[in-house]
């Protein structure tokens, strides 16, 4: 049983420390199992702060050796914990020498320093320098960094870390090393060294003011030929970033190093970005157009960081949103100007309403759930026991919509002129959220208290519509009432400010002018209206005939919309909503109440019929040849299953698992003819190239191959076969072969036969084949169940429970992307989850963490379901030495 419970730290407790770091000078002698790290820190009394000892923060050190200038410390002036030394010294500046030993081999939670494939690599954010040496770990403590890294020459021919490289040379035992210079002030968590065997893809560029710059990007040896990609996304992200904001890389050299290893996606270090190896390769044979995307933004986004993250950085923790929220929102502008730039002037604008879909469909099924669970927090968190759990869907993704509020209220320049008195008063420090606010408020002269509701309010917004039609005088008054529901710790919310962008279409299916009571110009055919009381009205005038309103146009704010629009008039905005979003957002309405319906069929024991006109409704957007492939492929998938879940009262996976089969079914077979054409007339001849106009091809031909499999239309199948063996790019050949997966066919297993002697060697591509197989659908309740597949797939040669990528793609795969057969009614799912999150915690608390996480709004299901799941997180919450990770997580889910 467990004893110890990790403390609740509190936003409301940050106080400057009392002493701070100006320089840091260390020495690593690399060794697998015992690594000494020699650390000279100048130290400075901070004068704004009240007087104290130096802090210093460590965990699992081995400490050799203490000085304070140059001597063993006083008696009684050292207190050591286990995790703390607290010094007192005399005067105003103090120089420490620590030397520590380290044991990178049996570093499994992969923070801190740790070994991949023979290499060396770090991970710092949030708290992992600590596991380095003794340290005031914490992001206001910002320093000049000097790292002489030594090491095996013959296993670590490459030796590198932030900054500058200002000497290397030889030294004895076939060891050699580097030093490196950081010119900037930076925290500890950006501090980052690699030593490895590795080789390196090289490029100069000119920064806007004419410095040469070279870029980097190293990756190990075979793996150079799928480097392009991610050196070709560094480039444009430089571009963008002076284009959009004025903003230049600031050093002389910048680096990238791709690591097989990795908790999560990639990390900013200065100069010195690590990346999850899935976010860096990418040639044709084994990366979609998906991973092309995701590297993309990925690098951009750790680049974006630069500037917002490390020129500018956080005062503490829960400042997080800070760098985090605005840097997804600069990742997700630049994806949309790539898409819309490369779609050219007539696509840009389907181009860009795609790429907003694809963010606001990540946020309705991520965010909305943790909003809806235990772990809603605001996206500026007022507690936490664990930092790394508060690397959320909130903190990133509305993190992010918050940001977009801001830029749609102050408009692009307004947002600009902020962004620019933000760097110009901040630059080089480390600052809070309200920092931020205050200068984008200041710049364009406008009041953002209220906007400030955002970072503290936890939940997801309601947004109630209702529209008043009066014929006598031509007039429609719209209601907008908002409201937030309570969420553990935060009962009562107070009104936000909401941006809705409004339009009104006409009968025949145009937008019509807007003319607000009183105004005296109107015109525009979408208007973003404030919403800031529990309660407004707009009136529209001028109007010949009812409208129909469309509303949150772009997804305006990152609020539940609510409603009443009967099936007709969902089919209406199907066809016509001039907004590609709202378009998009009517199929998805009207899929989630033909599922959820089916699904209440289901459960019932009726049987299930999908009514016509939805089918029509589908139909019609399926052979709209107007409309963009890419875009037909958003509107044309139904929503997720994540998503649709959290809409279920209860939620009940085995009905709607029940009511997906049938309805990917029907919809296979009923427009099987439309879905061949298409597959036909949309097929990308020609050798790949990662374009958007292809891209978006090849996704609605995927996807018709998907429904047609679902069906069981047996020239569909074929289709499919015939791709899977021989497509010529791994869009193709997976798309294919997720096909008859999804769709249970007989072929299916020949086919993942045949994918997985082609990869066997390439782990990035085996991780798609063990999330395909994870999230496999049961189409034929006699077989077996998915559970019995996944347990066979860990005894796979290629999988490794110390792989995080392989854990997320096989136990993620099917504890998060697998609903309908994780939650078997037997509560066998249940159990191998426990199972699993105590195993992974003993090695790797943050991986655990993740996967804990797919329980946590266990009591939004059945009460049968329920019973079952109480005991097993019962069981994870008292295991011997549970992590405060995944300690957290369960502790808050069986909260009362
Ligand atoms: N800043 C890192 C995330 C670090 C996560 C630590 N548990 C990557 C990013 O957001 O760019
Ligand atoms: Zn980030």
């Amino acid at each position: 049983m467990r004893t110890e419970q990790a403390p609740i730290i509190h936003r409301s407790d940050y106080a400057p420390l009392a002493w701070t770091v100006t320089r840091v000078d260390l020495h690593f002698a690399l060794d697998p199992q015992a690594t000494v790290v020699t650390s000279r820190l100048a130290c400075r009394r901070n004068p704004e702060a009240a007087a104290g000892p130096i802090l210093l923060d460590g965990e699992e050190l081995e400490t050799l050796s203490l000085t304070v200038n140059g001597l063993d410390p006083a008696a009684g002036t050292v207190r050591r914990g286990e995790t703390r030394i607290e010094i007192d010294v005399e005067g105003d500046e103090a120089e420490l020498e620590i030397v520590t030993r380290i044991n990178p081999q049996a570093n499994t939670a992969l923070s801190g320093l740790y070994r991949s494939r023979g290499g060396y690599f770090t991970q710092c954010e949030a708290e992992g320098f600590r596991r380095i040496t003794w340290y005031p770990d914490r992001p206001d403590v910002m320093a000049r960094f000097t790292v002489t890294v030594e090491g095996d020459k013959a296993t670590c021919p490459v030796l590198l870390s932030n900054g500058n490289l200002v000497e290397e040379g030889e030294l004895p035992d076939g060891r050699h090393y580097a030093r490196w210079e950081d010119p900037f002030l930076k925290p500890c968590y950006l501090f980052a060294l690699v030593a490895a065997d590795l080789v390196v893809l090289e490029r100069r560029e000119l920064t806007a003011s004419g410095r040469e710059v070279l870029l980097q990007l190293w990756v190990e040896k075979g793996n150079l030929d799928r480097t392009e990609h991610a050196m070709e996304s560094l480039v444009h992200s430089m571009r963008w970033d002076e284009d959009s904001f004025g903003l230049e890389l600031d050093l002389d050299r910048f680096m990238i190093v791709a690591v097989s290893d990795f908790n999560m996606g990639a990390m900013e270090n200065k100069g010195l970005n690590i990346f999850n190896a899935k976010y860096v390769l990418a040639k044709p044979d084994t990366a979609t157009d998906t991973d092309y995307e995701h590297i993309e933004s990925v690098v951009a986004h750790e680049y974006f960081h630069n500037w917002t993250g490390n020129r500018v950085t956080c005062r503490d923790w829960f400042q997080l949103t800070l760098k985090e929220g605005l840097t997804v929102f600069r990742d997700q502008q630049f994806s949309a100007d790539m898409l819309a730039n490369a779609a050219g002037a007539e696509g840009a604008d389907s181009a860009r309403a795609v790429k907003r879909i694809d963010d606001v469909r990540v946020l309705r099924a991520a965010q909305f759930s943790e909003d809806a669970g235990p772990m809603a927090h605001p996206i500026r968190p007022e507690s936490y026991q664990e930092i790394n759990n508060f690397y959320t869907a909130t903190v990133y993704e509305k993190g992010a919509e918050v940001i977009r509020m801001l830029h749609t209220l102050l408009g692009p320049e307004g947002f600009r002129n902020g962004m620019d008195l933000y760097f110009s008063y901040h630059d080089g420090q480390a600052v809070t959220c309200d920092d931020f606010v205050e200068a984008l408020s200041e710049a364009n002269g406008v009041d953002l208290d209220q906007f400030m509701r955002w970072y503290s309010q936890a939940g997801t917004p309601r947004v109630r519509a209702t529209g008043d039609w009066n014929a006598a005088d031509g007039s429609y008054t719209l209601t907008l009432a908002q409201h937030t529901p309570p969420t553990p710790g935060q009962a009562d919310k107070l009104p936000l400010v909401i941006p809705v962008a409004v339009g009104l279409i006409g009968a025949d299916g145009t937008d019509l002018p807007l003319q607000l009571d009183g105004e005296q110009h109107g015109g525009a055919t979408t208007r973003v209206l404030q919403l800031t009381e529990a309660t407004q009205q707009w009136r529209f005038t001028g109007l010949a005939a009812e409208p129909v309103p469309s509303l949150l146009r772009g997804f305006s704010a990152p609020v539940i919309l609510e409603l009443d629009e009967d099936d007709a008039r969902l089919a209406f905005r199907m066809a016509h909503d001039s907004d590609a979003c709202n378009r998009w957002d009517a199929a998805q309405r009207y899929a989630e109440r033909v599922l959820l319906a089916l699904a209440a069929d289901a459960a019932a024991g009726r049987a299930l019929n999908v009514p016509a006109p939805f089918v029509e409704a589908f139909a019609r957007l399926l052979s709209d040849e107007r409309l963009d492939p890419a875009f037909r492929a958003q509107a044309l998938t139904l929503p997720s299953e994540a998503y649709l879940l959290e809409r279920m009262e209860p939620a009940d996976p085995a009905a709607l698992r029940a009511a997906q089969i049938h309805l990917t079914a029907a919809l296979g077979k009923v427009l099987s003819d439309d879905w061949q054409s298409l597959a036909e007339a949309l097929a990308v001849p020609g050798e790949y190239r990662y374009h958007p106009a292809d891209a978006g091809r090849r996704a609605l031909v995927n996807l018709a191959l998907r429904y047609l499999a679902a069906g069981q239309v047996e020239e569909g199948v074929a289709l499919a076969v015939r791709r899977s063996e021989s497509a010529t790019n791994m869009t193709d050949r997976f798309g294919a072969l997720a096909a008859l997966v999804h769709g249970a066919v007989p072929a299916a297993q020949a086919a993942l036969g045949a994918f997985y002697r082609r990869y066997r060697e390439d782990a990035l591509v085996l991780d798609k084949w063990f999330a395909l197989q994870a999230g496999a659908w049961r189409r034929d309740p006699a077989a077996a169940p998915v559970l019995g597949r996944v347990r066979e797939l860990m005894a796979d040669p290629a999988f490794s429970l110390s792989n995080p990528n392989k854990v997320y793609a096989l136990l993620g795969g099917f504890f998060r992307a697998n609903p309908g057969e994780f939650h078997a009614v037997d509560g066998s799912g249940y159990a191998f989850w426990a199972e699993q999150v105590i195993a992974l915690d003993a090695a790797n608390p943050q991986v655990a963490s993740r996967m804990a996480r797919a329980l946590e709004n266990w009591r939004r299901f059945t009460p049968a379901l329920q019973a079952l799941i109480r005991p097993q997180l019962e069981r994870v919450r008292d295991a011997d030495g549970l992590s405060p990770d995944v300690g957290e997580i369960v502790g808050k889910a069986l909260a009362d």
